[in-house]
């Protein structure tokens, strides 16, 4: 039976898509009930919405006053993209985490183990990445604010100990526990060639997250247990062996991210002036130049006559128009 969503309904779903906070976000889910048409069409999401207050609620009320105070556990994003780092206790998330970003989440100000989220830069040439480090995910406990984090990210690193005897069990838990969040796991990411439409994997309440499998601890263990481990489970995420302490396969995982994101620079100059070779902005494969001036300041996308380009262009310095699809390192300058 056809929904026949109204605008008014539209429009809370979108702000509830927007917003982070579960604060908010459970403000937006009790605008959209009350705002839903209510007929038979509607039930199922009817339910859908109410089941997803009752989480919300049942959270906040496990993390007692701490919700209501606002950003607590909301991670700022910043960079290229966010990916966080999920895995059971003692994998080596933080021990990673550390040695990638330079952060000490291991020991230091943040005690073994971590017990918030922990976010810090991944350089990669000359961009970033935001690596999140959490708390651990066990069969007893998952900390109650953790999904929110992970519900609004770009992509997971999960980090299993690949010498645990119970390293298969304890990544199937994982998965389990995510799923019962309502957050899956992709096994492709955008870059990749066989990738599904994005928009297809887009829904309301489940988020559909593309991982990276680090089977850290690679010293201690057979770097070829990684594909046995994912055999055993029938999941097939891309897989990097890594060992944060002897630093093996992480200086893989910049370039993989760049290439899976499908990651395009983008440098901008005014007309007249020279490049600004220090900050790319951050594109996907796709983006257009309508989109690059939409980053720069809305007020360019409204305004915007024409771009000349340098590097995807039949020739330097070509005329484009607000469709022309940008490419990695293309210079772009804006007319308006
Ligand atoms: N041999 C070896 N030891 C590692 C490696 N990575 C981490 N460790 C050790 O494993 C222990 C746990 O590492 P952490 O980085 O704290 O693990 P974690 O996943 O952050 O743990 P939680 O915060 O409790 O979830 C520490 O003693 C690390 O030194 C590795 O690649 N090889
Ligand atoms: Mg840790």
């Amino acid at each position: 039976m056809p929904a026949n969503l109204t605008p008014e309904y539209k429009q809370a779903e979108q702000a509830y898509r927007l917003a982070r906070q579960p604060r908010e976000q459970l403000e937006c889910l009790k605008e959209m009930l009350r705002v839903i048409p209510k007929h038979k069409g509607t039930e199922r999401l009817q339910a859908d919405i109410k089941s997803r207050i009752r989480e919300l609620t049942q959270e906040s009320a496990a993390h007692g006053k701490a919700a209501h105070r606002g950003p607590s556990h909301a991670v700022h994003p910043e960079g290229a993209a966010q990916l966080c780092l999920i895995g059971p206790s003692g994998a080596g998330k933080s021990s990673l985490h550390a040695r990638l970003t330079g952060s000490g989440s291991e020991g230091g100000a943040y005690p073994h183990p971590t017990q918030l989220p922990v976010p810090a830069m991944l350089p990669f040439e000359d961009i970033a990445f935001q690596l999140v480090d959490l708390p651990p995910v066990s069969a007893e406990f998952m900390q109650p604010g953790l999904t929110d984090i992970v519900r609004v990210t770009d992509g997971v690193l999960l980090v299993v100990d690949l010498s645990a005897p119970d390293c298969t069990e304890q990544l199937a838990l994982i998965l389990r526990r995510l799923a019962e969040a309502r957050i899956n796991l992709l096994e492709r990411w955008p870059g990749q060639a066989d990738s599904p439409a994005a928009s297809a994997a887009a829904g309301l309440f489940s988020v559909h997250l593309p991982a990276l499998l680090l089977a850290n601890k690679a010293d201690l263990a057979n770097p070829e247990d990684a594909a046995v481990l994912e055999d055993l489970l029938g999941v097939h995420f891309p897989a990097l062996a890594t060992s944060a302490t002897r630093g093996q396969g992480l200086a893989e995982i910049g370039p993989f991210l760049f290439r899976a994101l499908s990651i395009v620079r983008v440098y901008t100059k005014a007309p007249g002036k020279p490049v600004d070779q220090s900050r790319p902005f951050t594109m996907r494969r796709g983006d257009t130049v309508l989109d690059v001036a939409l980053r720069v300041h809305p007020d360019l996308a409204r305004t915007f006559k024409f771009a000349r380009i340098w590097g995807s262009g039949k020739f330097s310095g070509q005329q484009v128009g607000a469709d022309h699809p940008v490419a990695d390192r293309d210079v772009v300058e804006l007319h308006s």
